[in-house]
């Protein structure tokens, strides 16, 4: 065949190819891969309240590992005080199991009880 024109893209006027069940299949398949990669699965990173973690650490640990402002960390950090737990963080797998190990590390080198963890969102 002609190169150039075994080149030539389908232009707007073109006939639409001929249907074929065989490769609608695939191209589903391939969508649905392409959109499991493009969106992976989100994860909170949660803290637990308990009576001896001091307020101020866990306002530092919210600035500090979990990127939130001043105002935010305290509101964050009262609703965990006042509801049980909360939620400090959102997300992929990886970062959010390390954000957890690092609040454990931080909290335990103070002596504090502070308890973290991970969850499907
Ligand atoms: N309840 C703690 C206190 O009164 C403060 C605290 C808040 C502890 C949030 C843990 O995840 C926590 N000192």
């Amino acid at each position: 065949m002609d190169p150039w024109l075994a080149a030539d893209p389908p232009g707007p006027n073109d006939d639409p190819p001929p249907f074929d069940p065989g490769k609608e299949r695939h191209r589903e398949v391939e969508t649905k891969e392409r959109a499991k990669s493009a969106r992976p699965p989100r994860f909170k990173v949660i803290l637990y309240n308990d009576d001896y973690t001091p307020m101020e650490f866990v306002v530092q640990i919210l600035e500090k590992v979990f990127r939130k402002g001043p105002s935010a960390a305290t509101q964050i950090m009262l609703q965990i005080h006042r509801g049980g737990m909360g939620i400090a963080g959102v997300y992929v797998l990886e970062i959010a199991e390390t954000k957890s190990t690092t609040v454990q590390r931080m909290a335990e080198e103070k002596g504090y009880p502070l308890r973290c963890g991970v969850e499907k969102e």
